[in-house]
């Protein structure tokens, strides 16, 4: 069977458009102190709290699972206090992208407009918050980027995280396309799972954070994006699995 051309293509945000993670770490340990909580997560604990993806539901794992305490809070009020950590944290994410420490991993932008260039539509699906994804995009490529990602399904319309494939048959949806005409890019194991769930051909990345992953499923697993051309994009999806 011939297959379908290749239409679109699909980022996650986090750890495969940018390294945002090692920000993202610093962000929540300023919004612990600000809220006035002993907290500090180091880079091995992230690393270990990146299992579950979301902010607000990473921070209620850590005070549950590793705190103990949560059982003596009413649901309302921890839902409340953890909003508004994660508020802070939002803050501090979005001052240390907009002073520039978190860019675009190597490739990435060249890809995107040369995609862009030749006609292939462009989405975001991603666990992140809206605040976050406009700040790197506004950051890394300037105020136009929201004509080059069409589509962008985030942490405010999918309240599903990674693995779910929520966020991914959203996109999907939206863009009125299959899932054999697109190709979707991750860096983690819950990513790669959620784009794969929805039926996606998902070539991944992976990064410091996640280089221990588990990335069975994945079409292609790759240090960087650096030397990738739309034509390699094309040749991979292909000859794609069916
Ligand atoms: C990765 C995540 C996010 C970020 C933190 O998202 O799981 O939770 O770690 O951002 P992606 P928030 O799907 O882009 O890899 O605090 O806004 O959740
Ligand atoms: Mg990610």
């Amino acid at each position: 069977m011939t297959p379908l051309p290749l239409r679109a293509l699909i980022f996650d945000v986090d750890g495969t458009l940018a390294d945002t993670e090692s920000a993202h770490r610093v962000a929540f340990n300023h919004a612990f102190a600000e809220a006035g909580l002993d907290w500090h997560w180091d880079e091995p604990l992230y690393t270990r709290l990146l299992e579950v993806s979301g902010g607000k539901e990473r921070i209620t794992h850590y005070w549950a699972e590793v705190c103990g305490d949560v059982k003596a809070i009413e649901a309302g009020a921890l839902a409340d206090t953890v909003q508004r950590i994660h508020d802070l944290k939002t803050a501090v994410y979005e001052r240390l992208v907009q002073d520039g420490a978190v860019q675009l991993r190597p490739g990435v932008l060249r890809l995107i407009e040369s995609a862009f260039k030749e006609g292939l539509r462009l989405a975001i699906a991603t666990t992140t918050s809206p605040v976050n994804i406009a700040a790197l995009m506004r950051s890394a490529i300037g105020p136009d980027w929201t004509h080059i990602f069409q589509i962008i399904e985030d942490a405010s319309t999918a309240p599903l995280k990674k693995p779910h494939p929520q966020v991914y048959l959203q996109t999907l949806n939206r863009m009125q396309l299959r899932a054999a005409e697109c190709l979707a890019f991750e860096d983690s194991a819950n990513g790669l799972k959620a784009a794969t769930g929805a039926g996606l051909p998902t070539i991944v990345t992976p990064n410091a954070f996640t280089a221990h992953h588990d990335f069975a499923g994945a079409l292609r697993v790759l240090p960087s994006l650096q030397d990738t051309t739309v034509a390699d994009l094309r040749a991979w999806h292909a000859a794609a699995p069916r």
